[in-house]
């Protein structure tokens, strides 16, 4: 049981849901901590397939709980906290052999935003949007902000979208890739479930290498992503599940993955 989150599990999908509605989620030590363990704890539950993170009430994640931090200098220390909670955070979604996917139900800002770029998929209600208010609060953009932004819309956007610190409309995010999906309010949480238990359904192995393949793509050259794909398809290709997907194909019916 925790106290800063939800779980619920249905059809093989596990979702977090933040739950500090009156701070629109934003996130405190209490959180953080929660969240470590939640995260380990789907990553290792065999019956969880595929992993959903959203917010209660009309945030997803506002981000550092501020109130928490102090208003002088030197009374919070930022790197200790980032080392030791967001970016083990991150890490564990970035790293978790399964599918993430961030339902934004409303408001991401700062280190929330990044929570949601950690995530593989994203879809947004029309309602959500993304706000990092750095170079107004006079801070960085952390949490693997940095990471994430250029990869999905490049160095020049990213520092547009930092430095700034614009509000991104569900819509503009879907323009620039930020988001994969946009759901309306009252349809999103059946939606992001959807699209869920379809990964669910998947052979696990399968996606897990997939991602590990995507992730390592960015900082590779040619011949050694091939040379990557050769090895995980030599991995994929002796599990039980490419048997049951072969068999199933052939005799045309689902098939039935276990994972092994
Ligand atoms: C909040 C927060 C919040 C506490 C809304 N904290 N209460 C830094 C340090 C170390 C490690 C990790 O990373 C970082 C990077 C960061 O994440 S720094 C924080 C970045 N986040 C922000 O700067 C967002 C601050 N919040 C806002 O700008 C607005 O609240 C947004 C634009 C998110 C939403 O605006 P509104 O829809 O107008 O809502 P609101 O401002 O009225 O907020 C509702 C309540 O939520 C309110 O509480 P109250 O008791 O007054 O009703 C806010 O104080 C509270 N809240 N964000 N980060």
């Amino acid at each position: 049981m925790f106290e800063t989150l939800l779980i619920s599990d249905e059809n093989r999908v596990r979702t977090i849901t933040f739950n500090r509605p009156d701070e629109l989620n934003a996130v405190n030590a209490a959180m953080a901590g929660e969240l470590v363990a939640a995260l380990k704890e789907a990553a290792k539950d065999a019956g969880v397939r595929c992993l959903v993170l959203t917010g209660a009430g009309r945030g997803f994640c506002a981000g550092q709980d501020l109130k928490a931090v102090g208003r002088r200098s030197g009374e919070f220390d930022f790197s200790k906290t980032l080392r030791e909670t967001y970016n083990r955070i991150v890490t564990a979604i970035r790293t978790m052999e399964k599918p993430v996917i961030a339902s934004v139900n409303g408001v991401a800002a700062g280190a929330g935003w990044s929570l949601a770029l950690a995530c593989d998929l994203r879809v947004a209600s029309s309602q959500a949007k993304f706000v990092t208010a750095f170079g107004k609060i006079g801070l960085v953009p952390d949490a693997g902000m940095t990471f994430a932004l250029p990869r999905l819309v490049g160095p020049a956007r990213s520092l547009e979208i930092t430095w700034l610190g614009e509000p991104i409309s569900a819509e503009r995010a879907l323009e620039l890739g930020l988001v994969n999906r946009i759901e309306e309010p009252d349809n999103l949480a059946s939606a992001v479930l959807t699209l869920a238990e379809s990964l669910a359904r998947c052979a696990p192995r399968s996606l897990a290498l997939t991602k590990r393949a995507i992730n390592a793509s960015l900082g590779n050259d040619l011949p050694t992503q091939l040379d990557y794909e050769a090895q995980l398809q030599g991995i994929a290709g002796v599990t039980k599940d490419y048997a049951e997907g072969v068999a199933a194909f052939v005799e045309k019916r689902a098939p039935e993955f276990t994972g092994e």
